[in-house]
């Protein structure tokens, strides 16, 4: 289960259906009662029992592709997974459904001479109950790690699709500090942007088309605090995933006006401790938003601040809700990065 080139997993994973323990039961039961022909007593058994087990590996035939979908996936997308599902916890679920289909065929093979040796109609009932039973409850015990498997089936349904191939710049920052308006203005993407706090609680991606073939990726971020990574919670560590795990540059927004979510002191020191720490080694770029909304004193002020930072440049202020002022800053990150031409 380690990273791998891009697949697209939500795609994939629309394909895949994880059955829960009684969905399978039902589909036994219903071909259960299906009559036989002409047999004698023990081919019955035998004949049932190789349905059971027909059922229950098919049933059971997603985890192949499921753990080929795992395998290839993007250390991005493990680390979205991994804020909401233990990674050995998984390992664990596969191993039991895995393990399961594994002791089938060998007890499928076993009671099939059980059943041939039967002395008499009764020892047949009985040794083919205790053959059903022994394998279905290989199943049941997976029960939990069904329904495990099949929200995270459904996880990987809902995930971004982002393309690692495309220049991308992660916008990221304080909570309000403009990141869902400033992709909302530069790309087609309508990330939602609303007055208060923590409005963003995953990751959005706009596509931005800059010119001729020129495609960037711009991807929208939970607020994040400035706190170790450790100690944030399950929205914010979202943002910490795609600033860790994605390839490309960071915007980082810093909100200058007075009704910022936190004083600039501590927007520096988020960028300065936890966003440049995080990001190791990406390059980092900071507008200073809501040009509109603050006063001239407290532009130069966050400007200057900024100016002062090693490892971070500039890349000017602006208004993220003014749609020619967002593109303009964009193309000042694109341009000095050179991530078009990488
Ligand atoms: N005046 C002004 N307001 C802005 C600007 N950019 C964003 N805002 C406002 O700031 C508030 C927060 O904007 P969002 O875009 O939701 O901020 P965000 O950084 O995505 O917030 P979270 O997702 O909660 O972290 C909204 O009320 C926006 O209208 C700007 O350039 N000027
Ligand atoms: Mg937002």
């Amino acid at each position: 289960m380690s990273g791998g080139k891009l697949v697209d997993p939500a795609e994939e994973a629309k394909h895949i259906h994880v059955p829960t323990y009684d969905e399978i039961l039902e589909r036994i039961g219903r071909r259960f009662s299906a009559k036989k022909g002409k047999m004698r007593p023990w081919e019955r058994e035998i004949a049932r029992l190789q349905t059971v087990r027909d059922i229950v590996i098919s049933k059971t035939d997603f985890i192949r592709s499921l753990v080929r979908l795992l395998d290839n996936l993007h250390p991005f997308y493990w680390s979205l997974i991994e804020v909401e599902f233990e990674r050995a916890r998984i390992r664990k679920s596969i191993s039991c459904i895995s393990r399961a289909r594994k002791l089938t065929d060998e007890l499928f093979e076993k009671y099939r001479f059980h059943l041939m040796a039967a002395e008499d109609r009764r020892e047949l009932e009985r040794v083919a109950r205790e053959a059903r039973g022994r394998i279905l409850s290989l199943y049941k015990r997976c029960s939990r790690d069904l329904d495990l498997l099949r929200s995270l089936v459904v996880f990987i349904q809902h995930l971004p699709g982002i393309d690692p191939e495309l220049p991308t710049v992660i916008v990221a920052g304080p909570p309000s500090s403009g990141k869902s308006s400033f992709v909302r203005s530069v790309s087609r993407a309508k990330p939602k942007v609303a007055e208060y706090p923590f409005t963003t609680k995953t990751v959005h991606i706009g596509h931005v088309n800059l010119g001729g073939e020129d495609v960037v990726q711009v991807i929208d971020t939970p607020g994040i605090l400035d706190r170790p990574v450790d100690e944030m919670n399950i929205v914010e560590r979202r943002a910490a995933a795609a600033l860790r795990h994605l390839p490309g540059v960071v915007l980082f927004l810093v909100d200058p006006t007075e009704k910022a979510y936190m004083p600039l002191e501590r927007q520096v020191k988020l960028l300065e401790e936890t966003v440049k720490k995080l990001v190791s080694g990406k390059p980092v770029y900071v507008a200073i938003n809501k040009a509109d909304a603050a006063s001239r004193d407290r532009l130069e002020e966050a400007r200057r601040a900024v100016e002062s930072l090693h490892g971070v440049k500039l890349a000017g202020s602006m208004s993220a809700i003014e749609r020619s002022d967002a593109i303009r800053i964009l193309r000042i990150v694109v341009e000095d990065s050179g991530i078009l031409s990488k």
